[in-house]
């Protein structure tokens, strides 16, 4: 795996100063997105906006996240769903630093896990057609717009292995078919491009390395991740 900019004639470094970017950070579970995030997030020039998997365990005293994986046939597009709405308020959260940087979108929540949920049945056809609905809604607002998705391409074996390593409670049962099948949705949107004109330009990182070898590619890469800004 190498690192690649796909679309590179999109990126136009060094940016327009003074102008925000929002730089969306993609990759299977278990790819390292949050440490990527954990690396930026004392930079002077970045809001880091987390994926809020603990607002997941604790909808008004539900854990949907545990809901899902119990039983994904029952769960997956009240799970999808709500997802959907945790991520327009990360897209529309308002900042006064230069990069958002959010750990997965609203993209994501579509081409990745609500496709693969209508693949193997754990939503119908209606629950399909009412998700991407509001997602075709979602994404026309200027709000929810990006202007980089960092690629964070990972064999799928590494992450399992790291889902199990860090054994999340909900996670304790996610078969390794899942992890399989994310990793080709993930290829098929964002560097296949099947779903279409991507919403902006891909930087692929290779996430198969350990700890110290990532923070050494994102420091070597840090004035593309940060869209040129300083
Ligand atoms: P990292 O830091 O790369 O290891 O990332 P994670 O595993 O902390 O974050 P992520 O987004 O890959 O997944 C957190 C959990 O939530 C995982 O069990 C998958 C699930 N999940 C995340 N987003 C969605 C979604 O949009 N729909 C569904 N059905 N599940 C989702």
């Amino acid at each position: 795996l190498s690192s690649k900019v796909l679309n590179e004639d999109n990126i136009q470094l060094p940016l327009k100063p003074g102008r925000k970017y929002t730089v969306s950070i993609e990759g299977n579970i278990g790819c390292g997105k949050t440490t990527l995030l954990e690396y930026f997030k004392s930079s002077k020039v970045v809001e880091a906006i987390k994926e809020p998997v603990s607002q997941w365990t604790n909808v008004q005293g539900h854990n949907a996240l545990q809901l899902l994986y119990d039983d994904p046939s029952r769960w997956s597009f009240s799970f999808n769903i709500y997802a959907q709405l945790t991520r327009v308020q990360m897209h529309t959260k308002p900042h006064n630093k230069q990069v958002k940087m959010l750990e997965r979108s609203l993209y994501s929540t579509r081409h990745c896990f609500v496709e693969n949920d209508f693949r193997n049945k754990t939503i119908n056809g209606l629950e399909y057609a009412i998700l991407n609905e509001w997602f075709d809604y979602l994404t026309e607002m200027p709000e929810t717009g990006m202007d980089l998705i960092v690629y964070l391409r990972a064999d799928p074996k590494v992450c399992f292995e790291r889902i199990r390593k860090r054994s999340r409670k909900e996670e304790a049962g996610v078969p390794y078919k899942l992890i399989e099948d994310l990793h080709n949705l993930h290829e098929e949107w964002l560097l296949k491009q099947k779903c279409g004109k991507l919403p902006a330009p891909v930087l692929v990182l290779d996430a198969n390395n350990e700890y110290h070898k990532m923070t050494e590619i994102y420091e070597e890469k840090k004035h593309e991740i940060l869209c040129g800004v300083k």
